[in-house]
């Protein structure tokens, strides 16, 4: 018995092992797909939570009451949709301004307490189904050795940039101990699940390679991305063996952060958009590929249990086939695409997350619950993950992305599992 639960409810630490009702409803009204790969990772996690062995830092978490998202992520039946937002722990909060005057963007970050605390303002103000750890994906550049300052109005700024090949060596320190250096998330994380007290489950992240050394080429945001473009054309060699040290890190950090307490992990290629296919298949698929299977791998070796992994690719629609053939449990898509059209491409073995256009919650409130409900009926309400097509604005209305909650819950309840 303790076997077949086991292998329906994935769970990330001993605590986890707990039964709701719930749970033993869906053991024994529902069907299993993905019985094979559950046994076999559950029953590696059973025998090293019987031997005492486990990997991660903190046995004592809260059992997870919400595992909507698990579920959804891992192509298990849900009784309604998931849904969370991408950027839902930011500036669009007033919460979050008010505490912006009082500290520093990297001071909240690093300090475990004040990042929980952001991360979980809008689990207390919206009926969400997942948190996202407070942080930003350029600690990976500041743990590297550059300098990132966050500029009001403008966003990230690197003032020292690489601009030539000769950088990657004097300006960063690749071979550093990725676990001690972003140690505070690490700790943000594991207090945060703490504090969560397993209402939904928490979120970890990275920037992928490619987006990375974007920042790190063009010191900031782009309009263009022309200089790290120069970069590929001109020194493809130098730009691929960037890419893999960057790849190496990523992987070592989102298995820190599983280790700490992360129940998903989302890989953000922020700026897919920018490549046309064959650039794509050359600079961004392939690291987005090595980081899905190395994070696995990875932690199949240490005996901690994998989590499923969220790919998004943003504007890469000529990538949602290829990823749905990769290590990847759910893609995320943006508004650009019918979610039809990325059914289609992704075939019926992952699960889709996204996508409406961020700009829609500037509609009024009836707009919004309409485009959300045409949102659900067109991805349906199995293998799927209701959010944005990309972070939500500074400047939306905080009661319109209750609405977009609400409403996703209202037009996905179905006693059809
Ligand atoms: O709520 C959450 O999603 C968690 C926190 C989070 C995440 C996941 C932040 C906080 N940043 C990120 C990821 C991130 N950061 C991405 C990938 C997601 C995406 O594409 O939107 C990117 C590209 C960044 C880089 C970044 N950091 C930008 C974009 C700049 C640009 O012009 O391209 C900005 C504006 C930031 C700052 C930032 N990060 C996070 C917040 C709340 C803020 C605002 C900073 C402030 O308070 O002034």
């Amino acid at each position: 018995m303790i076997w077949i639960y086991i292998r329906v409810y994935p769970v990330t630490q001993i605590s986890d092992i707990s039964l709701s009702s719930k749970a033993f409803d869906h053991l024994f009204d529902h069907k299993i797909d993905l019985f094979d790969d559950y046994m076999l990772q559950m029953s590696t996690m059973f025998v090293e939570l019987m031997n005492g062995n486990r990997q991660t830092m903190d046995n004592t978490f809260p059992v997870l009451k919400n595992d909507l998202m698990v579920r959804a992520a891992n192509g298990v039946k849900t009784e309604r949709v998931p849904v969370w937002v991408m950027r839902q722990a930011g500036r669009y909060l007033p919460e979050f301004q008010l505490f912006r005057q009082k500290h520093d963007f990297f001071d909240i970050c690093r300090s475990p307490e004040l990042a929980s605390e952001v991360t979980l303002m809008p689990i207390r103000r919206f009926d969400l189904d997942a948190a996202i750890i407070f942080s930003d994906i350029l600690v990976i550049p500041q743990a590297l050795g550059m300098e990132v300052q966050m500029v009001g109005g403008v966003g990230p700024v690197l003032p020292t940039p690489l601009t030539k090949p000769e950088d990657i060596k004097t300006l960063l320190k690749l071979d550093i101990d990725v676990e001690k250096e972003l140690d505070y998330v690490m700790k943000a994380i594991t207090l945060t699940r703490h504090k969560l007290e397993g209402k939904v489950p928490l979120i970890g992240f990275s920037g992928a390679p490619f987006t990375l050394m974007a920042y790190m080429i063009e010191g900031g945001g782009s309009k263009t991305l022309a200089k790290t473009k120069k970069w590929l054309y001109q020194y493809p060699d130098e730009s691929l063996q960037l890419l893999d040290e960057l790849t190496h890190v990523i992987i070592a950090y989102l298995v820190a952060q599983v280790k700490a307490g992360a129940q998903l992990l989302q890989v953000f290629e922020s700026n897919a958009g920018f490549l046309g296919p064959k650039q794509f298949n050359e600079f961004s698929l392939p690291f987005l590929n090595k980081i899905s299977e190395g994070v696995k791998q990875a932690l199949n070796d240490l005996k901690v249990p994998t989590v499923p992994m969220i790919v998004f690719a943003k504007d890469a629609h000529m990538a949602i086939e290829s990823l749905s053939h990769s290590q990847y449990d759910v893609i995320s898509v943006d508004w650009a695409i019918e979610p039809s059209r990325a059914r289609s491409l992704a075939g019926n073995s992952v699960t889709l997350q996204g996508n409406l256009d961020p700009c829609a919650l500037y509609s009024d409130v009836k707009q919004i619950d309409l485009m959300v409900k045409e949102m659900v009926e067109s991805f349906g309400t199995q293998r799927y993950i209701a959010n944005l097509g990309h972070g939500i604005y500074p400047d939306v209305n905080p009661d319109h992305l209750a609405v977009f909650v609400d409403s996703v819950h209202k037009y996905s309840q179905t006693t059809d599992i």
